[in-house]
């Protein structure tokens, strides 16, 4: 079938619109729901049933949708090379006639930036460059310390195949712009793709240049191939600044810096590096920012006006690119009338820090697409083949192992999730914690979109730090974002770290979870804690005492925190220890499990705790699985326990093995708070294959023990032979 390209935009229009619906609706439903929790609440607890039940439906909807818009792009794609082939003979098309760089060949693209807002941004316009790429890649970050630490953890646990990563410390260029006053939003890091002659490798000969705010709709290939039309003497690919800027004319005496007509936009660059190396850029620019700066004082859009001021004495350096190369959606500018077909549309540029609030008659067709990309299953496109040799060894060797792994093992699933690569994008949102105080303590905990509730609960019962790992998909980390950026309470604290693990496989990873929240704690000591907790009142105040007063510097202990439960959905929440006994005494509450798994706390010994005024020394016992404090570099969770079940009994297990000392504190509690049974729990009690496996685990990990930690190690496999 041939479609002409008319008939293809308008498919591509029709079914975007058709997503956005499904979208809309689909993120509707998952804002109502969180609405109520955002609400002021006294300390009660409100509860969501079937909320688990739901979301599985909703998220399936979405994979659904994720499968279906990919196979129509594609479609897409694949006819639009077909018809573009048939138009190159019989000419008179709109269609611009497409090159693509060679087969395999590796496209470089440099990006700058920093901080956690940028981190999350670039990954949208990765993910959309990827999307649609048949080319190996290679990324060039010029990042902070943020940024670079935020993003290499992201793509070293994303294991995308034919994608290299190369960082470039930004502050290492600072002194190279940082004499350049500024005054745009970009500060200092847009001045950096100045630098980039300098600060790429020397035998890196040319390069793409984006902002973080791009959305590519098209194969980056396509403007790689640009590249091959610059005559001799152009040196830059770029596309005419659509807005009125540089023409002078927006306001009364609006003076902006000299530029060709209306100037360029830096969104989009082609840089051809060895020639610019070749022709002095470095010394060219630095003259040119040196004399304008003398009567301007200051660039009002960063590196932008300094490239204009070039150009504007060197115009022969300049490819102009089609403005479809970087659609630029800004306050005054005039992107419609660059592409007469919606199909002509290559690459949108946001070009603004309130995106999505921009006036064009299609905005709403490209908020789609940017919500797709942004939705998008990240997962997804790192099973894309590109075919180009030595493409990631990562997937081989993970392959290999899994290939290993016998299908008619009971505990397949089990296995098969422990070797699953979790994409781990680590700060989510931005935090910080500098303390000083040598016995500063993190609450370490986990969750899933379903708890999400319990965020502002337990900020109102512990001031401290927290370092949190939230199990979600892509569309869930999104409206995760608008949860918290909707919440007065989460808003107010800088000192929380949300660290997103992306949803991957059928079994939750609960102890990857854990390992990711504890690992990035930031402190000296963890309170491993549970996100359906809520610690007493001042339990920061009291645990960072105790940790001087038990000198857990200079000893190996464990803090035991007394852990309580009640069943009803609506607690005034108690006070004092006074106030927790006579609600225990009136069964308003219980000891933790005590209905159902009373050995997990059993070793606590909650009749001595009852009159205890003084810490006291308890012994292990098995299944104990009690919350604790620890330093931070305590044992990390076995992750062979995934779903429910022995989690954290194989922790506390290893805890005792290295001889830990356990330390009951006399005057702190948590409460448990009741919620809906959570999926896990319920495949474990209703499936007999899930419990063996569990068994099965346990005696390979207590054999594990006793390799690592010898005839110490012997006690837990007795007590196994004798249940
Ligand atoms: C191709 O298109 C050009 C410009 O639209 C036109 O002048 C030319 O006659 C066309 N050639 C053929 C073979 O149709
Ligand atoms: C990051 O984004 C948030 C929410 O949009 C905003 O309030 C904050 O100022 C941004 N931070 C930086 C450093 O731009
Ligand atoms: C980047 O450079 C700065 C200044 O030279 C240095 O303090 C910092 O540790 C470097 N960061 C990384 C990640 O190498
Ligand atoms: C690339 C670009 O759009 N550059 C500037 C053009 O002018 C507007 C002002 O109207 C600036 O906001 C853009 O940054």
């Amino acid at each position: 079938m041939h479609l002409s390209c008319r008939s293809k935009a308008k498919l591509l229009a029709v079914t975007l619109m058709l997503l956005s619906t499904v979208t809309w609706l689909y993120l509707g439903v998952g804002e109502s729901e969180y609405t109520q929790a955002s609400k002021p609440m006294a300390p009660h607890y409100l509860p969501q049933p079937d909320s688990r039940q739901e979301l599985e439906v909703r998220l399936q909807a979405a994979q659904e949708e994720n499968r279906k818009l990919r196979l129509q792009l594609e479609d897409l794609q694949g006819e639009g090379l077909e018809v573009e082939k048939g138009l190159e003979r019989d000419n008179g098309s709109r269609c611009e006639q497409r090159s693509l760089a060679e087969k395999c060949e590796l496209i470089h693209v440099a990006i700058v930036c920093a901080g956690h807002n940028s981190s999350r941004d670039v990954i949208t316009l990765v993910k959309s460059i990827l999307f649609h790429r048949r080319n190996p890649l290679h990324l060039h970050m010029i990042t902070d310390s943020v940024a670079q630490t935020v993003l290499g953890n992201l793509f070293r646990t994303w294991k995308v195949p034919s994608l290299h990563i190369s960082f470039y410390n930004a502050s290492e260029l600072k002194p190279e712009v940082s004499w350049i006053p500024n005054k745009h939003y970009s500060g200092i890091y847009g001045l950096m793709k100045l630098t980039l002659t300098k600060a790429l490798p020397t035998d890196l000969s040319k390069v793409i240049v984006l902002d973080t705010d791009i959305t590519f709709v098209t194969d980056i290939a396509e403007l790689w191939a640009i590249f091959r039309k610059f005559t001799d003497q152009q040196v830059l690919g770029l596309v005419e600044n659509q807005s009125d800027w540089y023409l002078g004319n927006l306001w009364k005496n609006h003076r902006p810096w000299p530029a060709l007509g209306r100037g360029f936009n830096t969104g989009v660059i082609l840089l051809l590096l060895d020639r610019l190396r070749a022709i002095g850029w470095e010394e060219m620019w630095r003259v040119t920012a040196e004399r304008e700066l003398m009567s301007m004082l200051s660039t009002s859009l960063a590196d932008q006006d300094i490239f204009n001021a070039v150009i504007k004495s060197s115009p022969s350096l300049v490819y102009q690119l089609p403005c479809y190369w970087n659609v630029q959606l800004s306050d005054h500018t005039r992107s419609e009338q660059c592409y007469s077909e919606l199909a002509d549309l290559k690459v949108i540029h946001w070009n603004s820090p309130h995106k999505l609030r921009v006036k064009n008659q299609h905005v709403e067709l490209f908020r789609t697409l940017y919500l797709t990309f942004l939705e998008y299953d990240g997962g997804l496109l790192r099973r894309e083949l590109i075919g180009c040799p030595n493409d990631g060894d990562q997937t081989d060797s993970q392959e290999a192992e899994l290939a290993l792994l016998d299908e008619e093992d009971p505990c397949y699933d089990f296995r098969r999730e422990r070797l699953a690569s979790h994409r781990v994008h680590l700060s989510f949102l931005p935090h910080k914690t500098s303390s000083a105080d040598p016995s500063d303590v993190t609450l370490v905990a986990q969750l899933s979109m379903d708890r999400l509730q319990m965020l502002e609960l337990i900020c109102r019962h512990w001031e401290g730090p927290m370092s949190l790992a939230l199990y979600l998909s892509d569309a869930e980390a999104q409206q995760f974002l608008r949860y918290a950026q909707a919440s007065e309470i989460l808003q107010s604290r800088s000192n929380i770290g949300y660290h997103v693990v992306y949803k991957e496989g059928q079994l939750y990873p609960v102890n990857l979870l854990r390992n990711v929240a504890l690992r990035n704690a930031q402190t000296p000591y963890v309170f491993l804690s549970d996100i359906d907790f809520l610690p007493m009142y001042g339990l920061y105040e009291n645990l960072r005492r105790s940790i001087a007063e038990q000198d857990m510097a200079n000893t190996l202990k464990a803090l035991v925190v007394p852990a309580f439960e009640t069943l009803r959905y609506r607690l005034s929440f108690p006070k004092s220890k006074a106030e927790l006994l006579s609600m225990l005494d009136m069964g308003a509450l219980y000891t933790f499990r005590y209905h159902v798994w009373e050995v997990g706390h059993a070793p606590t010994n909650f009749a001595k705790w009852r009159t205890a005024t003084t810490p006291y020394h308890i012994e292990w016992a098995p299944n104990f699985e009690p919350y604790v404090v620890v330093k931070r570099d305590c044992p990390e969770y076995d992750q062979r326990f995934v779903g429910f079940g022995w989690n954290k009994v194989s922790h506390i297990m290893e805890l005792d093995a290295k001889e830990y000392e356990f330390v009951v504190l006399p005057n702190a509690f948590i409460i448990h708070m009741p919620h809906a049974p959570s999926f896990d729990i319920s495949k474990f009690r209703s499936s007999e294959n899930y419990r063996q496996c569990v068994q099965t685990l346990k005696e390979e990990f207590h054999q594990d023990l006793s390799r690592r930690y010898g005839s110490r190690a012997l006690k837990y496999l007795a007590v196994q032979r004798n249940r």
